[in-house]
Order: structure tokens, then sequence, then C-alpha cells
């Protein structure tokens, strides 16, 4: 009988009833030197759409690895049928190391956690200036992200046919993070597309938000027409899109220009998992500072040695107000 108990490589070992006795199939597996390299597309109940060269193929995972999960951007060896005619599927049967993770839980107090994207250079945060109304909360929570897996931040605020940005971006000031604005009217002229793109280029960038914020909108004016994916409509009661888009997908901008990650809308991105170490990361100029911080300093408590470390001039206040911002972010709910 299979088992699928705590030990996922139990399933591994089955007993083969052969001439040479019963071995653990495990001493014979071949090592798989020769998988070919893919990158993970799409992911749609089990099925793995991956790229191979030039290929698209579906494959699935091989049994072998366990419960680890692959996800939109990761590398990963695939054996088998690597044609991409209809009806193949080879499989998966390793995943490489990821340069980064964006992760988010459904609730701060979820300890399970969902990998939405990996090895993703760049996060593109799209807010819509109104319809739905911005909440810098949930930017918060994607900056938080963000830093804790290792992508750099983008903001996309888009809708300024509906809203200006300006408070917005004087809330973001502070932070240094780039930005792009956009509008219906760049939009339909290519203009919104060129701004945004030179922010993409030679990277790997994942457009996340609310639902009906217009990533996909925005993804769709980047990518050639037959690409393009459904956009959806925003509810006039509600506020709220309608999570037009379902499954996270990996698109090649033209002329290897990077890829975007175009993934459905969330109500909010969990931070359970969330290390304030590696949000640190992303603040070099405080980073020294921690040094005489008391072990696993929160950075926002009483004996945190970064208060010192700014009082004797090393780092603009400024930047501590920022950081503390962000991890006091973890505490508050969405919509505070
Ligand atoms: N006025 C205005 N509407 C826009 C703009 N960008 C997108 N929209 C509209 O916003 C609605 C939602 O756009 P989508 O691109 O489907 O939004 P999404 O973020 O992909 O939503 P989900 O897939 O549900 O997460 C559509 O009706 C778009 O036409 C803009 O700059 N201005
Ligand atoms: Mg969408
Ligand atoms: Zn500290």
């Amino acid at each position: 009988m299979r088992r699928y108990g705590k030990n996922p490589d139990e399933d591994d070992i089955r007993v083969r009833p052969n001439r040479k006795g019963n071995r653990p199939r495990t001493h014979i597996r071949p090592k798989h030197e020769d998988a070919a390299e893919g990158m993970v597309l799409t992911v749609d109940r089990g099925r793995l759409t991956c790229l191979v060269e030039d290929r698209v193929i579906v494959a699935m995972k091989a049994r072998e690895l366990g419960r680890k999960a692959a996800v939109v951007g990761d590398r990963v060896g695939i054996v088998g049928d690597l044609s991409g005619k209809k009806d193949t599927l080879a499989r998966i049967v390793r995943i490489e190391g990821r340069s980064s993770v964006l992760r988010r839980t459904a609730d701060d107090d979820d300890p399970y956690e969902r990998v939405v994207v990996a090895n993703a250079d760049q996060l593109a945060i799209v807010t819509a200036l109104a319809d739905p109304e911005p909440r810098p909360r949930m930017i918060d929570r994607c900056l938080v992200a963000a830093y804790d897996g290792g992508l750099t931040p983008l903001l996309v605020l888009t809708k300024s046919d509906l809203a200006p940005p300006d408070k917005l971006l004087e809330l973001y000031g502070d932070l240094d993070i780039p930005y792009v604005v956009t509008n219906r009217e760049e939009l339909e002229n290519g203009d919104a597309a060129d701004r945004v793109r030179a922010e993409l280029a030679g990277k790997i960038t994942a457009f996340v938000g609310h639902s009906g914020v217009g990533k996909t909108t925005l993804v769709n004016a980047l990518v050639p027409p037959e690409r393009r994916r459904s956009t959806g409509h925003v509810n006039a009661v509600t506020g709220r899109g309608r999570h037009t888009t379902t499954s996270a997908l990996a698109l090649p901008l033209p002329d290897d220009e990077g890829w975007v990650v175009d993934t459905p809308g969330v109500r909010s991105f969990g931070l359970h998992h969330v290390d304030p170490s590696r949000v640190i990361h992303a603040f070099p100029d405080l980073e020294p500072g921690t040094e005489n911080c008391p072990r696993a300093c929160s950075h926002d408590e009483a004996d945190c040695a970064l208060d010192a470390w700014v009082a004797e001039g090393h780092a603009d206040p400024a930047r501590l107000y920022s950081l503390r911002r962000l991890l006091a972010t973890r505490e508050r709910h969405e919509g505070d």
C-alpha cells in the first residue's frame, strides 16, 4: 500500500521483487546528471509548464522531490520527453537553489507560507490611485516581503487619470524607492509601457497587488499581442477587482529585455515568515549599527543599538524611522 505519511521519502523506497532480490529502488536510480535545464512558467494543479531552451513543455514533479514545491520562476532539472509535443509529460527531478523567494502567508498568524515566485529580481508593487482605493499598509507589507525575500521594490502607481499620485509619493519619498506612474491614456499611446519597460530591462519582475489595480493590463501592454491575458473590471459597489487572474504566469519581454510575472490579486500579504534580520539588509546604511544589538533584536525595542548609532550621526534618523515603520507593519493588519 502506498503511504503518504510523515516521511515523504518513505514513498520512494519501494521494494522491487526481481531476481536480484529485494533491494530498495533508491540504489539504482540514475542521478539525472543528464537532466535538461528549464524554467517554470506557470503551475496548474500539479502540471508545470516549463521553458526548456526554446520549447514549452509540460512536466510533473518527480515523487523523489517529496513535498518541495516548484513554483513560477524556479530553475529546474527535467528528464523524459522534452519534445514539447501535445500530450507528452516530462518529469522535474531537481529544483535548483533560489536567488530570491517571494513568500506570503494568508494572514499574519498563519504559519503556512506559500512561495509566490522564485528567482525574481524585482517586485513591482502595483497600486491604483483610485478604483480600488490605495492602501499604504498593503504597500508596506509588500515592501517587507520584498526585502525579506531578496527582491528590490518598484512602486507602480496606476490610474492617475482617476486621482493624483502626490500624497502617496510623499508617503514613500523617504524610502528612496523607484516609482512609475501610469494612466489610461498612456497605456493606450504606449508611453506607460515605455516608462515601465525602462525599469524592467534585464530583470525578472513580479507584479503584485490587490485585484483590479491593473497588473494584467500593464503586463499586456509590455508583451506581444498573442501573449495577452484577460483583464477584469472593478466592481462599482465594493470597489474591488474580481480576481480575474487566477494563476501566476511568467512572460518574456521582447528582445530578451527581461521577464514579467503576472500574479493573481491578493487581499493582503501575510508576513508570518518575516525575519527582521533579513529586512535590515535593505538598509545597508543601518546594518553596521546593529552590531551592538542584543541577540535576536527586533530593532524596534528599547535596547536596540540603532538609536545610539543614529544619534552618533552614522545614519539618517529618517532611515531608522522608515525601517521601524516597515518592521511594525507585521504587527498591524490590513485596513488599519
Ligand atoms: N481608468 C483606468 N483604468 C485602468 C487603468 N489600468 C487598468 N485599468 C482598468 O482596471 C481594471 C482591472 O484591470 P486588471 O488589469 O484586470 O487588474 P488586475 O490587477 O490584473 O486584477 P486581478 O487579475 O483580479 O488581480 C480593468 O477594467 C482595466 O481596464 C488605468 O490606468 N486607468
Ligand atoms: Mg490580473
Ligand atoms: Zn536592534
